[in-house]
């Protein structure tokens, strides 16, 4: 091909204008050339696409968390006796060591958090990830690798898809880098692809979202969509992310304590959202680098969802539990609009959202699920299972539960980050 033969009305020289490769240029003009007027975005039809630059730097070590104090005790699988007060339950999981010194990052092993940082991203971004390996303090004889593996991005170039069957593992002492350029909004998650029922179980999960091309091109200003919908019907005003998983006592001590797991006997202790059982999941966002944020400091992620009546806001709900959850809401009808990072519609366009109180959320899926917050008030999300609404056989509520607190209009600012 010669670069001034013209594509879709745009020359291959102005897709290539700004230095991408002739490989990327490739796929790129491809890519339009597939696409239908229909489904081609209005930044996608009317500019050359742009491919802003992010860079994020994820650290995978092992660490220690607290699950709630009320449980009873489990022994000697809870409390773990080799924790450090004030945490209770060993871990593997990830950081976020964006912008630190090599030796600053060296000093975050032994100090994972779950749920893992949460991601997000716009549609077209080129993301360099860089992941490092930090080792496990409490487990210098395994040699396990880790790596990033984003479940359901059909994008994903082998080599960094963190397969490592298929590709590599980053190696203790190592570093590599991801790079992923997302094509389709949606709501997915994050993983670890090593020693996968192992290293998922103990923590190595995160949400991960791609914001669609339509917000830069709002069908009315200042509005935010979940998806390219076409048609305003995935706006939001506010967001808000789960990682929905479940905690086994007896593999997280063995893991501590040099034994392993039948995972065929799996038997979960704890039920949790992005890393916390209730209470804990209503406690306010966290920082890990806080040494005074107690004993939820290695689970910074809140799961509180405040808003003011009126707004409309975004669920974003993906699961790496082993367990099939169906997530409620009493009074508040809940529009499920994307299945598995998939806008409910059909091909002529038609939208087959579905409203519901239970969203069925299995293992690898996600949902998407607007509501619109009514009269002011307290309303609990929560797993229509009861036997997951407690901590380890303990007593009253606990598990897969959190509020929606609903204030009048103007209570709460505009939100600035999911889960703010
Ligand atoms: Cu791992």
């Amino acid at each position: 091909m010669t670069d001034n033969l013209p594509a879709s009305g745009l020359s291959r020289r102005r897709f290539l204008a700004g230095g991408a490769a002739a490989i990327g240029g490739t796929l790129i003009g491809t890519r339009l050339l597939a696409q239908s007027p229909a489904h081609a975005s209005p930044m996608l039809a009317s500019a050359p696409i742009v491919h802003p630059k992010k860079q994020m730097h994820l650290a995978g070590t092992d660490g220690w968390v607290s699950m709630p104090a009320s449980a009873p005790d489990d022994l000697p699988f809870f409390p773990d006796s080799l924790a450090p007060s004030p945490f209770n339950t060993y871990v593997f999981g990830f950081r976020d060591v964006t912008g630190m010194s090599a030796t600053q990052v060296a000093a975050q092993r032994g100090k994972a958090q779950i749920s893992a940082p949460m991601l997000s991203f716009d549609e077209e971004d080129d993301i360099y990830l860089t992941l490092t390996n930090l080792g496990l303090q409490q487990r210098p004889d395994l040699f396990d690798g880790h790596t990033l593996h984003w479940h359901g991005f059909v994008n994903a170039i082998p080599l960094f898809d963190g397969v490592p069957e298929l590709s590599l593992a980053v190696p203790i002492g190592r570093d590599f880098t991801y790079f992923y350029r997302p094509h389709d909004a949606g709501t997915y998650m994050y993983h670890c692809h090593f020693e996968d029922v192992e290293h998922v179980q103990m923590g190595m999960t995160g949400m991960v979202f791609v914001r669609p091309t339509q917000n830069k091109a709002p069908l009315h200003a200042g509005e935010r969509y979940a998806y390219n919908d076409g048609d305003g019907s995935t706006a939001y005003d506010r967001e808000f992310a789960f990682m929905i998983t479940e905690l086994w006592s007896a593999a997280h001590y063995r893991d501590a304590h040099i034994q392993v797991s039948d995972w065929t006997d799996y038997d979960p202790s704890f039920w949790l959202l992005n890393g916390r059982a209730y209470p804990d999941t209503i406690a306010g966002n966290g920082n890990p680098l806080v040494t005074t944020a107690g004993h939820l400091q290695y689970q910074p992620i809140s799961s509180l969802i405040r808003c003011n009546a009126g707004d409309r806001v975004l669920l974003r709900l993906s699961s790496l539990g082993y367990q099939n959850h169906a997530m409620s809401v009493d009074n508040i009808d809940l529009q499920i609009v994307a299945k598995d990072a998939s806008l409910l519609k059909g091909r002529d366009g038609t939208k087959n959202y579905i409203t519901t109180n239970t969203v069925d959320v299995g293992p690898g899926e996600s949902r998407d699920v607007i509501f619109v917050a009514p009269s002011p008030g307290e309303y609990l999300l929560y797993d229509r299972k009861y036997s997951y609404l407690e901590n380890g056989g303990g007593p009253g509520y606990g598990g897969m539960m959190t509020k929606i607190v609903v204030g009048a209009p103007g209570t709460y600012p505009a939100q600035t980050v999911a889960n703010g």
